[in-house]
């Protein structure tokens, strides 16, 4: 393979990227500073076929900050916005990270693995550092570190029945966001009824790398004719479901209220975390703009920056993402618009690659 990224201890590569690479990954993205394939067969293809089937996606990208000693719950409530004071130690929590102006960092998972020790499973920021720098400046009595776990997600329609022929009938027993311990070749693996898409799946929290690749392998045999092949977070899945990525469709200059998060802010009296008086200053105020939906009169379309929204000549938003979808024949974009140009009747225009586009709001999830 042509290589465009050189790989290097500074770009890593996964305990599965010999795998991939033997599969034919075509494009990679990086990720937490590691490879995070990009496309298979395409993303159209890849696309459709996820939807379709089931597809075992290397995402080791998907770092654990692991936050682990007396003070880890203070800590981690303290980066969060979200309540975790009632926690289980058996469900995963998304979990918005902010700064101490109700800004977002981070936009990870968060389980309590164990009764003194969370994981916070990371979007692409480097939230160790964060931690690290908030418990050294408070004195906590917390050790944070980056354990070698590197997920594998099981994702599909068809992801059900393959994870059943490994790990047996109990799997299926596992509600969305749950998490249990399971056995394969006498080892223990944390899986959570989760993954970045809407098709249905699993998280593997692979902890051992020679088992994990013995597991890997597993699931390619197992799931031959349930058509399995390798695959990765789709951008015309996850636009299509609604699914928000942090670094393309909300950045640190977003709070969570800007990007609809508000069920995952937490106003609760009884707890303390960075950023909270700012963010119920907002909330009192309102927001002046947040995430919508655009539909947009094009048939294909590729976002590398944010693209500016005007009116008038004035800067009113911008738009984050997009894609074109073959469900809905449309290119479908995620859109940051100030509330007072937000209307469902009225149109943006935007001007991309020198043409003037007509782009239609629509609240988010897109509905067919
Ligand atoms: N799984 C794990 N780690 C991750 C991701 C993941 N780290 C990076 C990134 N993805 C973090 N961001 C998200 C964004 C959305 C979701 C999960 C992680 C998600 N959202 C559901 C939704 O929007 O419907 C459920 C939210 C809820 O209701 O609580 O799944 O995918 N391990």
């Amino acid at each position: 393979m042509n290589e465009l990224i050189a790989k290097s201890a500074r770009v890593r590569p996964t305990p599965f990227t010999k795998r991939i690479e033997e599969y034919g990954v075509q494009s990679y993205t990086v990720y937490n500073h590691m490879l995070l394939p990009a496309s298979f067969y395409g993303v159209t293809e890849d696309c459709k076929h996820l939807k379709e089937n089931v597809q075992v996606w290397d995402v080791s990208v998907e770092r654990q900050v692991q936050i682990k000693g007396p003070d880890a719950d203070y800590l981690t409530q303290l980066i969060t916005c979200r309540d975790l004071s009632t926690a289980k130690d058996h469900l995963c929590y998304y979990a918005p990270i902010v700064d101490e102006q109700g800004k977002i960092l981070n936009d990870p998972l968060i389980m309590k693995v164990h009764p003194d020790t969370w994981w916070v499973s990371i979007a692409d920021t480097d939230i160790l550092l964060y931690a690290k720098g908030i418990a050294i400046g408070k004195n906590l009595d917390v050790e944070i570190t980056e354990p070698n776990v590197n997920p594998l997600a099981v994702q599909g329609p068809k992801s059900f029945e393959l994870m059943r022929r490994i790990f047996g009938e109990e799997i299926l027993n596992l509600k969305f966001f749950h998490f249990k311990r399971f056995n394969f070749r006498d080892h223990q693996f944390l899986i959570a009824r989760s993954g970045w898409s809407k098709q249905g799946g699993f998280e593997i929290y692979v902890d051992h790398d020679e088992i994990g690749l013995q597991l890997f392998d597993k699931l390619i045999e197992k799931g031959k004719d349930l058509k399995v092949r390798p695959g990765c977070p789709n951008l015309i899945e996850r636009i299509e479901s609604g699914l928000l990525s942090y670094g393309n469709d909300m950045d640190m200059n977003d709070t969570p209220l800007e990007c609809n998060l508000d069920s995952f802010v937490s106003f609760n009296p009884d707890i303390e975390y960075l950023g909270k008086a700012a963010l119920q200053k907002q909330k009192d105020q309102g927001v002046s703009r947040s995430l919508i939906g655009l539909i947009l009169d094009l048939d294909e379309i590729s976002v590398t920056k944010y693209i500016p929204i005007k009116k008038d000549g004035l800067l009113i938003g911008s738009l984050r993402s997009a894609c074109y979808s073959p469900d809905f024949n449309k290119c479908l974009g995620i859109a940051m618009v100030d509330k007072s140009h937000q209307s469902l009747e009225q149109n943006l225009s935007l001007e991309i690659n020198g043409n003037e586009i007509i782009a239609k709001m629509t609240n988010l999830p897109f509905q067919k």
